[in-house]
């Protein structure tokens, strides 16, 4: 990693080499001289702020590594490859849902406080823990409060107690606490989301699925019972949570939703203040928004992901609506409206996650803009998602489980921890190279991914910063924005043109920049700075300061 490297090239040449070091100087400025190279930008240390701007890493451990040869994902493949995930630059991993269930996803929670035996056990989670924070990566699980599954103790018991009743007999809190820890109702409220309890006149709400009842936030009970489950987690070390459907609390009322929010981000706050909460409100941008108000750290930016966001938009659609003026202009209204709510919100930006068509199908396997799209996700403010495989194109669309598929390690399936992925998905056909291929490559969409995360590692203004867009300079081709943070201030421009190469005037008197802190082009060729002129081949992004 970068940042190991700065580190111990900075520890060597004391005392007896202090000579060779000199010669090596020398060496090294009378070749710069001769052939007019600078060095890479690549080589410019990292600088790893530890709050909770990072760039995260979704995986869904199913179909992500399989230690033990049954096919199945699971804690031991995630911990063989955290130096894989820590070498592409990543800080955080968002661990998909690790309970105990009924179903491939793990979306139904049979017991909040215990590991799947498919994925292992406690004490593989306990050394997962153990060795991310040996790296310097948060890991935060998936937390599914909206519902739990029809097999959780506190479901069979309320529904049991409900079948035994008599004709003439109420329901008591008192004989069956459970009884209200879910949207339990008398009479047919006829709504394809309310099932039957038994013959009994009783229906509950199970607006997923008939085998996962929603739960009722209405009873105190209950949220006593979900901080308990907090504190565990918390207690081994967690960073935070994901928390699941948050729209879907009380399904159509906001405002409820928000305030059931607050009591969870309060209750973790009040274990950890440090801990990082993401929320998944799948809305636009106008009405995710709001949810800031609940002081939840961040919330998904579904205006910029999948198929129909943003980002795909200005890569595959034409018209001034989607051209870098208007690219430019949408990454000031996210800011800007999520603030409106919370002055310190953090954006969420992602580009597909678990229930989208993977992005190399949404550009048509266009490796071009799948890189690019990479660099317009990844250098976005606040926290950056990553669904695993999207580093190296992975194919993936129509039902959910294809979107679900393994990650392609190696092309030879009897080694390197691929797994058989979930039994309904259609047999995927990756286009780009494995992994292990694609990190030999340096022109592989792996390591246009790697580039892209180190640049954002090594200038913390490009999470952090406050963003302003360039008018004098953006246009139809070029978006131009300043970023700032700590009283830095540096320019990110994209040359959003598939074709031409663009010259942009950039005063550096004027605009207080000096020079090109990195960049990344999608054929490889250089951004040049010359006098205040920029220089930048089709599909680029630099990063000046
Ligand atoms: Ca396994
Ligand atoms: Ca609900």
């Amino acid at each position: 990693m970068e940042r190991k490297r700065g580190y111990h090239s900075a520890q060597r040449g004391c005392c007896g080499l202090k000579r060779m070091r000199f010669v090596a100087l020398l060496l090294v400025l009378v070749l710069a001289a001769g052939c007019g190279k600078k060095s890479d930008w690549r080589s410019r240390e990292v600088n790893m702020i530890d709050d909770n701007y990072r760039t995260w890493y979704e995986i869904f451990v199913y179909s992500f590594c399989d230690s033990d040869g049954d096919g199945i994902g699971d804690l031991k493949g995630v911990i063989s490859k955290l130096d894989y995930i820590e070498e592409l630059g990543f800080n955080g991993i968002w661990l998909m849902p690790i309970m105990p269930s009924t179903t491939y996803h793990k979306y139904d929670v049979k017991d909040y406080e215990a590991i799947d035996p498919e994925y292992g056990t406690m004490e593989d989670f306990d050394t997962l823990v153990e060795e991310c924070s040996k790296r310097g990566i948060k890991l935060i699980l998936d937390l599914v409060l909206n519902h739990t599954s029809s097999k959780h103790p506190w479901f069979v018991a309320a529904y049991d107690y409900l079948k035994g009743l008599g004709p003439d007999e109420e329901p008591s809190v008192e004989e069956c606490p459970y009884y209200e820890y879910y949207n339990f109702v008398k009479g047919n409220p006829s709504s394809d989301t309310w099932y039957r309890v038994g013959t009994t006149d009783y229906y509950y709400e199970g607006g997923f699925w008939s085998e996962m009842p929603d739960v009722n936030f209405g009873s105190e009970a209950l949220r006593r019972e979900f901080e308990s489950i907090i504190d565990f987690w918390m207690a081994k070390g967690v960073g935070g949570f994901r928390l699941d459907a948050v729209k879907e609390f009380y399904s159509g009322y906001a405002t409820k939703n928000i305030e059931v929010l607050s009591w969870v981000n309060n209750y973790v706050k009040s274990v950890n203040p440090s801990a990082y909460m993401v929320g998944e409100a799948w809305e636009g941008l106008g009405v995710y928004a709001q949810y800031y108000a609940s002081g939840i750290d961040s919330f998904f930016n579904f205006d910029f992901g999948d198929s129909n966001g943003r980002i795909v938009k200005t890569l595959t659609y034409t018209g001034e609506s989607n051209n870098a003026q208007a690219y430019a202009k949408a990454l000031v209204k996210v800011q800007d409206t999520i603030r409106g709510y919370r002055e310190d919100a953090i954006d969420a930006p992602f580009l597909v996650n678990h229930d989208m068509g993977r992005a190399a199908g949404c550009l048509r396997y266009d490796e071009r803009k799948i890189k690019m799209s990479a660099a317009m996700n990844v250098l976005m403010s606040g926290s950056a998602f990553v669904y695993y495989g999207e580093e190296i194109g992975m194919t993936g669309s129509g039902k959910d489980e294809n979107k679900r598929a393994p990650m392609f390690w190696t092309t030879d399936s009897r080694v390197g921890g691929m797994t058989k992925g979930p039994a309904d998905m259609e047999p995927q056909e990756n286009r780009f190279a494995s992994a292990n291929d694609q990190m030999e490559n340096k022109d592989s969409i792996y390591n246009f991914y790697k580039d892209t995360i180190l640049l954002r590692n090594q200038n913390p203004e490009i999470a952090r910063g406050t963003v302003a867009r360039l008018e004098a300079v953006t246009d139809g081709d070029i978006a131009a924005i300043s970023k700032e943070y700590n009283g830095q201030k540096i320019y990110l421009l994209y040359n959003l043109s598939e074709t031409d190469e663009k010259k942009v005037e950039l005063s550096k008197s004027e605009y207080g920049y000096k020079e090109i802190a990195g960049y990344l082009s999608v054929d490889g060729g250089e951004v040049k700075l010359s006098g205040d002129t920029i220089t930048m081949p089709a599909y680029s992004v630099v990063v000046l300061k």
